[in-house]
Order: C-alpha cells, then structure tokens, then sequence
C-alpha cells in the first residue's frame, strides 16, 4: 500500500467532554442496578474514552415499566399529534444547535472522520426527526365500502412500547430511524445502543427532555447484546421490536420475540451489494462512485456496494483506475480535516477484516492494493483492492463490512443478473450505464430493495429505505 495518507500521528485531543455515561430511565439518571460499568474505547488508540453504566435485565425491566406506564396512563399518547411534533420539532433544533458536539462524540466513539458526522450524518439525522415530526398529525385510517348496511373504518393507532436495538456504524442516524417514527405516532421507547458506540445516544435523548418531552417516553439503556439486547426482545411487556444488526443476532431477537409474547419484529441486517458497470458506463464516474460506495464509513455499511461486477470491456482499465484511486485514499486520524478514512471501530471488527482479507489472498483473488493493518497503532487498516474476485470465493459471499473492494469480471447482462442475484442479502445494487433499457432490465431483474441508478448511497428522509430481507427471497 503506498498510499499519500498521513501516519497515523499523536491522536486530536476531542473538542468534546463525556457528559452522560448512565442510563436514561423514566426521565432520570441512573447507574446500573448491579453497579457494573464497561469501557467504551477510542478506535484511534484502543484506549478508554469513559466507563458507561452496564444495563441488564433489571434495567431492562425497570426502562420497560417506566416506557409502559407512560403509555398507560402519560400524556404522551393521549396529547395532541400537534403537541407531540412540537416537542420532536423542538428537539431537532437543539439537536441541530449541539451538532458540532454530537459529531465529534460520534467519532470519537466510532472512528468515522469528523467532517463526515458533522456535516452530513447529524444534519441529516436533524432531518429525520423534522421529517417524522411532520408525520404526527397526517396518519390516516380509511373507509371501506364494506357489502350491507355497514359502515366500516380502520384506525392507526400507536403499538405501545417499542423496543429497538441499534448497531454501531451509524450510532445517531440509527436512532433517529428508530426513535423518529415511533414516537411521531404516540408510541414510547426503550432504546439498547451498541456497546461500542454509547455516548451520543444518550446525550441526544437529554436534549429530547430538555425540548419537553414526558418522562418514561424515552429510556436509554447501554450494555450487552446477550444480556440487556436478549432482555428487551424476550420481554412481555415491550409490544413491538425493531433491530438493526448481523443477520445472526437478526435471527436470535426474532426466536426470542417469538418464544416470549410473539411481538411484531423489524429486522435491518446485512447486506453484499452487487455494484454494476456496464460496459457503456462513464469509467471515471463508476470508478469514483463504486470507490465510495464501499470505502465509506470505513466499509461498514449496510449496503455498501462491496461486490463490484464490471464488464470485460472496460474491466482492465477500471481496475487500474480502482487501484489508484484506492491508493490515493486519506487515511488517519478522524479528528483531522480532510480524512476520508478513521480506524475500525473495534478490535472485532479489525480482526474479522483481516481474516477476510487473508482467505481473499488464500482463495488466488489478486491483491491489488492494501492488505494489511494501516500504522501500528488503533483499528487502521489500509484500503484494500482485489480484482480476479470469483463468486465462489467467500469474500464474494460473505459481508465484510471493512475498506475492502472485490472486483468481479462479467460478460453480458444475463449473466451478471443470475450473479448478483446469487447471494443471501437482498439490500440494495447500483447500475452504471448511459442505455435506459440497460437500467429498467436490471433495476426490473435485480432482488434487491434499493437501485441505484448512475449513483449510489443517494439518502433522502422521505425516500423509503427498503430491503428484501435475506433468505425471504427464496
Ligand atoms: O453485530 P450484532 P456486531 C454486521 C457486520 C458486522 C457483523 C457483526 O457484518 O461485522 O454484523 O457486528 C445487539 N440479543 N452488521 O457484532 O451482534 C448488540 O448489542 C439482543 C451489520 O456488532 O448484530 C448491538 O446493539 N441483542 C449492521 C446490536 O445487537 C443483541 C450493523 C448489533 O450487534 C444480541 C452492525 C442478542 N443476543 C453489524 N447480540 C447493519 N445492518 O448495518 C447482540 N445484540
């Protein structure tokens, strides 16, 4: 790897200090019930930023009462729509106020470069909750012709107490998907963040109080997937799960919903996103486009486009250019201007990237930049390029979710249709091509939820992120 990347030198001192390292239960700070607190490190260095309160399944039980009785008998539901996307509208301009702050926990947290949580993530999770306050007061119910002297209606009303468990890639904008919608429609929360990632979720839902919003609505708990995770998704009381994770963890909170109360579950998990240029594409744009599609945030995005399927005709030179551009990436310290590429966000993490990068080199893909850890110090690894990828290969399978391209070679659209079908994720696909017919077959053919034609990653608050969800599809 030769790339123009600074070293990694003495790590930015944060332009932030840790405020909130408890738990948020019923409008309150409070430690564990057992006392326990875990570490969230610096994916920088490795070091301890602050010691959080380890919530567990009597947290757990004692943020569901709170949630449940704010339900049953709070203002919340029964408040006015208009009252309720006041206070969320409230909250996005504190939110909007403190988004230099909330940034720089982010990355301080999770390693993603500052610039990128600043002016785009928070902003955009500003969004969300505007968009969803809007929401609050246009939930419909219809009237049905129904046969006979009958007059029929439905009614939306709100669930009751959601549960969500949220991952660590994108801790602010997850909450915002999370926490937008159901409390826009009168339901109230209990939130388990990721255990790498626990700081801003919390500060956020501060400032959720501070803009007016009832006590018990909304409870934060950190913690542990297997204990305090496995709580909420097996408990009576929580009438509804959403959970954005792996595809493993997906299946476990849904057998644990099932055998408990047989909630209704949301599940939002892995993705191998097949990335397509044809042989009539704009070369440097698909180049620039795919480099993005799964470089950013470090790789781990649930729809990066990390298998990229070029045709044989522009394959040679796009690979070249792949290479260079993958070279040229700017990799340090996310604190610094201009960093396109911050650490990992675990040692986990780090790890299964270098495993996935070793059986890449093992099953005779070509190495074409990258490979190894990037510095000695924290969770860097180097961007990461390998062409000659076969669909057998496990890196052409499995998710990877780090700064590693594969590149596969295709021939003609049948075949690259059957290809990019061949996988168990179902997320989303991009289409390089100027031919209109080229993109209405694929985007037709493809059995994904989100196409992406002539970009990629294009996100908008009003636009449906949808997925067909790994093994439905078959
Ligand atoms: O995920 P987990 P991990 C993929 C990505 C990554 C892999 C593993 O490939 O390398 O998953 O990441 C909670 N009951 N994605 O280990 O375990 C956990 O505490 C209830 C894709 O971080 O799924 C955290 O809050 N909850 C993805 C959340 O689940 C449990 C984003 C996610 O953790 C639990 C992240 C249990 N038994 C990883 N075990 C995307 N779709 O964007 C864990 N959790």
């Amino acid at each position: 790897y030769n790339s123009t990347s600074v070293a990694v030198e003495e790590p930015i001192t944060p332009p932030v200090s840790v405020k909130h390292t408890q738990l948020l239960i019923n409008g309150q700070f409070v430690d564990a019930a057992s006392g326990k607190t875990f570490p969230t490190l610096d994916p920088r260095t490795g070091e301890v930023i602050a010691y959080v309160a380890e919530g567990d399944v009597e947290d757990v039980n004692r943020a569901v009462s709170a949630a449940r009785k704010a339900f049953d008998e709070g203002p919340w539901p029964r408040m006015t729509a208009y009252e309720r996307s006041k206070i969320i509208l409230r909250f996005a301009d504190l939110l909007e106020q403190h988004t230099d702050e909330i940034a720089a926990l982010e990355t301080w947290d999770n390693g993603k470069p500052y610039e990128q949580a600043a002016k785009t993530e928070i902003p955009m999770t500003v969004r969300i909750f505007r968009y969803y306050a809007g929401w609050a007061d246009k939930i419909h119910g219809l009237t049905v012709p129904a046969d006979g002297p009958y007059h029929v209606q439905t009614l939306h009303e709100p669930i009751g107490v959601a549960g969500q468990i949220i991952p660590w890639n994108f801790p602010m904008l997850m909450f915002s998907w999370k926490v937008g919608p159901a409390l826009a429609c009168g339901n109230t929360v209990v939130i388990k963040t990721a255990e790498q990632t626990p700081l801003s979720a919390v500060y956020a839902a501060k400032l959720f109080h501070e803009a007016g919003l009832p006590d018990g609505v909304l409870n934060v708990v950190s913690g542990f997937g297997p204990t305090a995770g496995a709580a909420l998704a097996s408990h009576m009381e929580v009438d509804k799960l959403a959970f954005t994770g792996s595809t493993d963890t997906g299946k476990i909170v849904l057998e644990l919903a099932s055998k408990s109360n047989l909630k209704p579950v949301t599940l939002e998990l892995g993705g191998k996103s097949a990335f397509i240029v044809c042989e009539d594409a704009d070369v440097d744009q698909a180049v620039e486009l795919s480099h993005s599609a799964v470089f950013f945030n470090q790789g781990q995005c649930c729809c990066a486009g990390s298998r990229t399927f070029v045709h044989e005709h522009v394959y040679n030179e796009f690979v070249e250019k792949a290479r260079a551009r993958a070279m040229n990436r700017s990799v340090g310290d996310p604190f610094k201007v201009g960093i396109e590429q911050g650490p990992q966000v675990d040692s986990d993490q780090f790890e299964k990237i270098l495993r996935c990068i070793r059986s890449g080199v093992e099953s005779g893909a070509i190495l074409e930049t990258g490979g190894d850890r990037f510095g000695s110090n924290g969770y860097y690894i180097q961007p990461t390029v390998f062409s000659n990828v076969q669909d057998d290969m496990s890196i052409a399978k499995e998710e990877i979710f780090g700064p590693v391209q594969s590149i596969l070679k295709f021939k003609d659209l049948d075949e690259v249709i059957k290809r990019a079908n061949n996988s168990r994720y179902g997320l989303a696909a991009g289409i390089f091509t100027h031919n209109l017919d080229t993109a209405n077959t694929l985007s037709r053919a493809l059995k994904v939820g989100t196409v992406w034609i002539n970009c990629y990653d294009v996100f908008d608050a009003a636009v449906p992120f949808r997925w067909i969800q790994d093994e439905w599809k078959w």
